[in-house]
């Protein structure tokens, strides 16, 4: 495999201007890394960018040192799923799966449009739990939004709500109301069509995941405006890091709702005596793999489609 260090290889030539490179770059090494986060990274790749998915998990704020294999995949493949579902509401930044991805990224990995991204993060709340939960038994209300007196933990919210928070670039994002997130963006029309868009997304996404079995509690979106200065959902989306995915079968309000994916991680880390404090415990091979199993059965549960069949049609020729 060509490696970083020889020093032989020139750089690849990116000038040009063009809107995609012409070779598909080798390997992930060979791209400059623009932002890393606790389980992805995106690279520069020509005009555009390469949004990469590791099989990194966290449990409690904290990335475990063990990988879920194919975690990376599920969610990419969720993403796009989403992605090609939902473009009569917003566009989004995907291009591609396939073209311009490196083999070693293919099926985690899609080549996305590079957006001026808005500073905040647009969360909808369709259930009352997290921090959302936290917030309204406090003080009744939940990013500026008033709610009914007497609502239980994870009981279905009357109507979805935006509760959009700051981008925090290290702790924990502070939920703001509306004229709060209006006047980060600096155009409160535009923040008007974000709130109105990421709630159709949520409705749309909710009653497609309840037909088949689960339920959306809650998700996050990021927006950007594009080259052209139009509206575009970005990131990933709907994926199960993203957002709270609950089996529908056991729901019941008045408690925490078990994780659809990670339910499993999180009970063995809890039992395990891990204070919850970073270093996080390695996973035992049984716990990997009933979770990785609890991934794929999401991907096939929401897609209606084999997992094999998202990494079949991202493989490399
Ligand atoms: C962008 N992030 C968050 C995601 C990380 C960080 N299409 C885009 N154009 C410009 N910037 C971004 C995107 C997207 N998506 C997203 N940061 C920049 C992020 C994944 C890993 F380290």
């Amino acid at each position: 495999m060509a490696g970083r260090g020889g020093g032989l290889a020139p750089a690849p030539d990116r000038s040009g201007g063009s809107a995609s490179i012409g070779a598909v770059p080798a390997t992930l090494a060979d791209l400059p890394l623009l932002a890393s986060g606790k389980v992805r990274e995106i690279y520069e790749l020509g005009d555009e960018l390469l949004l990469v998915a590791s099989d990194r998990i966290s449990t409690y704020d904290v990335i475990h040192p063990t990988p879920i294999p194919d975690k990376g995949k599920v969610l990419t493949g969720l993403s796009s799923f989403w992605f090609a579902k939902t473009g009569h509401i917003i566009d989004n930044h995907q291009v591609s799966a396939t073209d311009g991805v490196p083999a070693e990224a293919r099926g985690r990995a899609v080549v996305v449009r590079k957006l001026a991204m808005l500073p905040v993060e647009c969360v909808v709340r369709g259930y009352i739990t997290g921090s959302g939960w936290k917030d309204y038994q406090a003080t009744g209300a939940v990013s500026g939004i008033e709610l009914p007196a007497g609502l239980h933990e994870s009981e279905q919210l009357p109507t979805p709500i935006f509760t959009p928070s700051t981008k925090a670039e290290t702790g924990h994002d502070e939920p703001i109301d509306f004229d709060h997130a209006a006047a980060l963006v600096g155009d409160r029309e535009l923040m008007a069509r974000v709130r109105d868009a990421s709630i159709e997304l949520y409705r749309f996404a909710a009653e497609h995941a309840r037909e088949r079995g689960v339920i959306l509690a809650d998700t996050k979106f990021e927006f950007g405006l594009d080259a052209e200065g139009a509206l575009v959902v970005g990131d990933e989306v709907l994926t199960p890091d993203s957002s709270r995915y609950w089996p529908a079968d056991g729901y019941e309000p008045g408690r925490p709702q078990p994780s659809f994916d990670k339910q499993y991680v999180r009970d063995w880390a809890s039992a395990s005596g891990w204070d919850k404090t970073p270093p996080a415990p390695a996973i035992p091979d049984e716990v990997v793999a009933r979770t990785r199993e609890l991934y794929v059965e999401a991907y096939e549960r929401i897609t209606g489609e084999s997992f094999a069949a998202w990494v079949a049609r991202t493989a490399a020729a």
